[in-house]
């Protein structure tokens, strides 16, 4: 496929998008600021404990963000200032910036909880707190790149469906075949990436959290030359049945080595052992992120050599699947992450029950911000398929071209 410079098509692609971009950055303000919210009155035992140390890297989230936000509306309001396009591109940069620094930001507060650093803890206080060597805490390389690369291959995906789904329908204009073979190789791009770091974040759990790795992978007792189970179920003597064992695959992934120990389950107490469900999690993560990787690569090869397979309804089911799965696997990464952390809210320290208000309002608060969220779910969604519903790109495209 040929890419020209100042393409018209590439530029509607970028007004389109960045206008869809801009409906969602406006609710994470909203569900941002309802996160803050529930930091302090669901957790408030969490926020004493841990506030001294993470209200920096939440402070700065919220200064990138602006930072962000301020670019993005500079950008959406100077399309027509600017006779290169390619300036205008330049816009994006701090966009992009503001964005992954965000994301850098917030996701540092989630690896402190999974591996807290930079304090002491002396008699049940927290004392010493150094905010900086916290922000710089074990899981904060793996699991800020695991995010955002991830993040970047879901919105790839995402609009890949949209796009597929257009072609689906009838839609035959060239501009939905430039964007689905763009979307497809951005997508393959940060599937091979989020596979690579996938990889890290397994070795630094192996390292860190070795209770959630076993957990994940039924490992009930240390031994060398593991095995990687996937699938299969556990009966009632807690036996793995129907499970798929790739031999040594566990000790390669936990330490590249495939006669390394990894530790099992057997080395915790049960009471400080994650729910063994973070199994399926786990399994269905990295399947949709091999399914997803697998198709966009044979997606982008067959573009290249003209296999008329990849233009058939059946492949374009399927990536109009890859949107929804790619999300899919985020909720069950988080929930490996999360449920994997368990009983802790700040591993090693403070436990999630003991973090919790014991306000007995609780199950009024969950209903009001669970009400919350459909709301503005339904919103967002309702005001998306306006602004895309009422301004077609046949129409955007003044039908000044052919397809
Ligand atoms: Fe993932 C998480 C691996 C793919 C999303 N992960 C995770 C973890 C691990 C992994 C180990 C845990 C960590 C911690 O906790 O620290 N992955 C992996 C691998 C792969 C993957 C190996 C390849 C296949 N993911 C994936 C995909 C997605 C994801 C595809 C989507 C799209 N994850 C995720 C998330 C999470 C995870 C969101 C959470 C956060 C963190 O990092 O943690």
């Amino acid at each position: 496929m040929e890419f020209e410079k100042n393409d018209e098509h590439y530029i509607i692609m970028a007004r389109r998008w960045s206008r869809g971009y801009m409906v969602t950055v406006a609710v994470g303000v909203v569900t941002g600021t309802i996160i803050g919210l529930q930091l302090s009155l669901l957790w408030p035992n969490f926020m004493e404990i841990a506030g001294q140390i993470i209200a920096l890297p939440l402070f700065m989230e919220t200064f990138a963000f602006f930072f962000e936000a301020i670019f993005l509306g500079i950008y959406a309001y100077t399309w027509d200032r600017f006779d290169d396009q390619r300036k205008h591109f330049l816009l994006l940069i701090p966009v992009a910036i503001g964005g992954g620094m965000s994301a850098f930001f917030i996701t540092i507060v989630n690896s402190f909880m999974n591996t807290p650093t930079g304090f002491e803890m002396v008699n049940g206080a927290l004392v010493h707190a150094n905010p900086v060597a916290a922000m710089f805490n074990p899981a904060m390389p793996t699991k800020v790149s695991h995010v955002v690369a991830t993040a970047y291959m879901t919105a790839a995906f995402l609009l890949a469906s949209i796009t597929a789904f257009k072609l689906l329908k009838g839609s035959r204009h060239v501009y939905y075949k430039k964007a689905l073979y763009l979307t497809m190789k951005i997508g393959l791009i940060f599937s091979v990436a989020s596979a690579i770091i996938g990889d890290f974040s397994g070795k630094l759990l192996a390292e860190y959290q070795p209770e959630k790795l076993a957990a994940a992978e039924w490992h009930f007792e240390t031994e060398g030359e593991a095995p990687l189970l996937m699938y299969g179920f556990l009966d009632e003597n807690q036996e793995v049945r129907y499970a798929i064992k790739v031999p040594y695959m566990l000790s390669i992934l936990a330490h590249s080595n495939p006669t390394a120990e990894v530790i099992g389950l057997n080395e915790f107490e049960p009471e400080e052992t994650p729910p063994l469900i973070v199994h399926y999690f786990f399994d269905s993560m990295v399947t949709i992120g091999m399914f997803l990787l697998v198709l966009s690569l044979i997606y982008w090869m067959g573009i290249r050599r003209h296999w008329a397979f990849v233009k058939s309804t059946f492949f374009r089911w399927l990536i109009v699947l890859s949107g929804p799965l790619a999300f899919l696997a985020m909720e069950f990464g988080w929930w490996l992450a999360e449920v994997g952390r368990q009983p802790w809210i700040l591993r090693g320290i403070m436990t999630v029950e003991e973090a919790a208000t014991s306000s007995d309002y609780v199950n009024v608060m969950i209903v009001l911000f669970a009400l919350l969220y459909i709301v503005l779910g339904v919103g967002t969604v309702v005001v998306l398929r306006r602004i895309f519903k009422n301004n077609p790109i046949e129409v955007e495209l003044k039908g000044n071209d052919s397809p």
